[in-house]
């Protein structure tokens, strides 16, 4: 990554006051939380795409298989801390550096909340919930693994699933409509660590362009919002974004 970029994704920082922060998997890449793309591979689990695993269809088909999915995606992330993207995004949100950050994510493993981020936009859900299939409750779901497949709702006694959004799901509303009138509202889009192929949330980005803001995005490797993006830094979310976000950074880069 050349030096210049940075810099120059600092000065457009610099003279911003409402920022909406987009991060995918690769944010908690650090932190050992394995991504699902990149590097050319797709995450396989038993012999099934994930895309297979975490879909509509299979909570219809194989609820247990769901769960045991679900159940051994927990047992990985329970073992992971946040790491220094987390806690930059953290740290700059209490700053209150920027007049406005919104803080989107489309993971599920609660590390952005961990690194003491608050009113984070969850777009596709949180692992440690479980929503009932009938009356719709939703718990949190802390046993590992859980102490039956698929567990039973206290309440109605009807199954429960993950409360995620998975594959051929709807988003739930309310937190996209957010997301969507903040990136309309924003002068910057920082998209780390994701692929930019899962919809809707990769529209956010090109929302937010058609707005009339910039976009800086953060990943090791070229994604599909690349080409779009007004700075694209190549390089990992823990190392990049403290340098991007610190405070005392409005210095000239060495
Ligand atoms: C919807 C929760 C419509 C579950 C997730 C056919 C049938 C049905 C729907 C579709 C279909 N074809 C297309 C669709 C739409 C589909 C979609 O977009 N598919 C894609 C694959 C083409 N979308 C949906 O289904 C959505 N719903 O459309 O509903 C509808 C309308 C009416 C009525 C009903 C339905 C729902 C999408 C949400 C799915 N759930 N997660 C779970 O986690 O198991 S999405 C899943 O992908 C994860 O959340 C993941 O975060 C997300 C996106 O991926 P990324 O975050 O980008 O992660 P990825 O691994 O891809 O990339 C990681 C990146 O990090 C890489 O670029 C890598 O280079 C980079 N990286 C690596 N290390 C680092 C790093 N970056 C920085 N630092 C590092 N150190
Ligand atoms: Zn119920």
């Amino acid at each position: 990554m050349i030096v210049g970029e940075l810099q120059q994704a600092r000065d457009i920082l610099r003279t911003t006051q409402r920022v909406l922060i987009l991060t995918g998997a690769g944010v908690s890449a650090e932190s050992n939380v394995p991504t699902f793309r990149g590097g050319g591979t797709s995450l396989v689990w038993r012999g099934m795409p994930f895309e297979q695993l975490s879909s509509a269809q299979m909570v219809e088909a194989n609820l247990p298989l769901v769960w045991e999915w679900f159940d051994y995606r927990r047992g990985v992330i329970a073992a992971c801390e946040p790491n220094a993207a987390h806690h930059a995004i953290a740290k700059c949100q209490q700053s209150g550096n920027f007049a406005d950050l919104t803080l989107v994510t489309q993971n599920i493993d609660g590390l952005h909340r961990r690194a003491g981020s608050t009113e984070v936009l969850e777009l596709h859900g949180d692992i440690w919930q479980a929503r009932c299939r009938g009356c719709e409750t939703v718990f949190e779901m802390r046993d590992l693994p859980a102490a039956q497949r698929p567990p039973v709702c206290a309440g109605c006694g009807d199954f429960l699933r993950p409360n995620v959004v998975l594959f051929g799901e709807m988003l739930p509303v309310r937190v996209l409509e957010k997301a969507f009138e903040r990136a309309e509202s924003c002068d910057v889009c920082l998209v780390v660590g994701t692929s930019s192929l899962v919809y809707p949330a990769a529209m956010l980005p090109e929302v937010a362009q058609a707005a009339g803001a910039k976009i800086v995005e953060i990943n090791p490797e070229p994604t599909a919002l690349t080409t779009r993006a007004d700075i694209s830094l190549r390089g990992k979310a823990g190392e990049l974004l403290p340098q991007l976000l610190a405070e005392d950074a409005r210095a000239e880069i060495s």
